[in-house]
């Protein structure tokens, strides 16, 4: 079964003031052995949205993935890709990206081009995303793997404006990235700032490593928050008697 309109829900969910946390899955790093057990964490912790994708996702079994997720799991899977490879139809929503902080056409347009007749073929909800990617102390895998140069994390005017024609252009949402596994992430002065100016939702990840962080951007002002790297180190990330506190928070 899809879950469906999952982009009215995240603007219902803003337009309430109510907090979401999608949670990264990169299917290369999925232990078999340990799904069960990764699912039941996922169904114990705050998290609202699956997301899975990666900068290079090589595994050829992600329609098996999302399958045994979605027999044991209710919440919404969305694709994260990084390629038009990355597609699968058992997902429910695709969060269809342009790498507008770069300047490289293959991740502005050429894989949309590419990816658009496989899409034509699914019944993926398409949520059109404008991908920000900012400086984070280090080259993370996006920075790699699209070779583009992200955007100076000390230029928020810069940020705000690419941020604004990425509304402009008919994004429905905008994703602030600081890349997975980042040494710093996104500065909560940019977050507060490109949230009060820009009208749809605003997604903000990569090193967010605890619970005060996560707080800390929404309270800044991110609509949805995504947590990857640190739940995939420890799977005891959402402990559930945080989790609960966190929920009540969240909601
Ligand atoms: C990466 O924003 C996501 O695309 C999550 O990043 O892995 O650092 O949590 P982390």
């Amino acid at each position: 079964m899809k879950n469906k309109d999952i982009y009215c829900q995240i603007l219902r969910a803003k337009l309430d003031g109510q907090k979401l946390l999608a949670i990264l899955l990169d299917p290369d790093k999925i232990v078999w052995g340990n799904l069960d057990n990764l699912i039941s964490k996922i169904n114990q912790s705050p998290g609202t949205h699956i997301f899975i994708g990666g900068s290079l996702v090589t595994t050829t079994i992600l329609d098996e993935l999302i399958l045994k997720i979605k027999q044991n799991c209710l919440l919404p899977i969305v694709l994260f890709p990084g390629n038009p490879s990355q597609i699968s139809d058992k997902a429910d929503a695709i969060l269809f990206l342009s790498l507008i902080s770069g300047r490289n056409p293959d991740y502005l347009i050429e894989h949309q081009v590419k990816a658009a007749p496989i899409l034509r073929q699914t019944s993926l909800e398409i949520i059109p995303t404008g991908y920000v990617l900012i400086e984070s102390g280090g080259e993370t895998a996006v920075e790699r793997i699209s070779k583009t140069k992200p955007l100076d994390r000390n230029n928020s005017d810069l940020v705000l404006a690419t941020a604004q024609a990425g509304e402009m252009l008919g994004n429905k949402l905008i994703y602030l990235e600081a890349g997975s596994g980042a040494q710093q992430a996104i500065p909560l002065e940019m977050v507060g700032l490109v949230s009060k100016n820009i009208g749809i939702p605003l997604i903000v990840g990569g090193g967010i490593v605890n619970l005060r962080e996560i707080q800390n951007a929404y309270e800044a002002g991110a609509d949805l928050v995504v947590i990857g790297t640190a739940f995939e180190n420890d799977m005891n990330f959402f402990d559930f008697r945080i989790a609960e506190q966190s929920k009540s928070s969240i909601r």
